[in-house]
């Protein structure tokens, strides 16, 4: 049985605040780790793979430039339903209501923007991670 694996980034706003270790500390203190991590300028073709999902939502457009608005920090990382355990570091979307405790809920909040603006994304299913793992770390 191979170990799971999920994508995480450290958005923009991550990176501006410095938050880049405090990101990595929660990854490494609950126990998973870090299998490979790079920092990047994001284009708009790799986050129009990356972000197929939301293309003609609302959001979609302030999102991308967003996501271009700085560098971030991508990394694979690896343990028993990391992808699951993530999501579950990270909070829900909407930092605002994120639990205290998470990612999101402890340094994000409502920015007043377009899109929500929460620090981290999260790889949701072993399909995306699969996906999204090989967007940003092909070979
Ligand atoms: P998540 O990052 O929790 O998986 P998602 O995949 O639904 O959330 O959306 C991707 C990002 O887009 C999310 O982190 C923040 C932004 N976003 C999502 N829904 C939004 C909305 N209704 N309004 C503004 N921004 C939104
Ligand atoms: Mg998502």
């Amino acid at each position: 049985m191979s170990i799971e694996k999920t994508l995480i980034l450290v958005k923009p706003d991550g990176v501006r605040r410095g938050l880049v270790g405090e990101v990595i500390s929660r990854v490494e203190t609950k126990g998973y780790s870090i299998e490979a991590l790079r920092l990047l300028n994001a284009d708009r073709a790799l986050l129009e793979q990356h972000y197929a999902e939301h293309i003609g939502k609302p959001f979609y457009e302030p999102l991308v430039e967003f996501m271009m608005s700085g560098p971030i920090v991508a990394m694979v990382a690896s343990g028993n339903r990391v992808i699951e355990g993530f999501r579950s570091l990270a909070g829900v979307t909407d930092p605002t209501v994120a639990a205290p405790g998470t990612i999101r809920g402890d340094l994000a909040r409502d920015q007043g923007t377009k899109v929500v603006q929460n620090i981290v994304h999260g790889s949701d299913s072993p399909e995306s991670a699969a996906r999204e793992i090989q967007i940003f770390f092909p070979k």
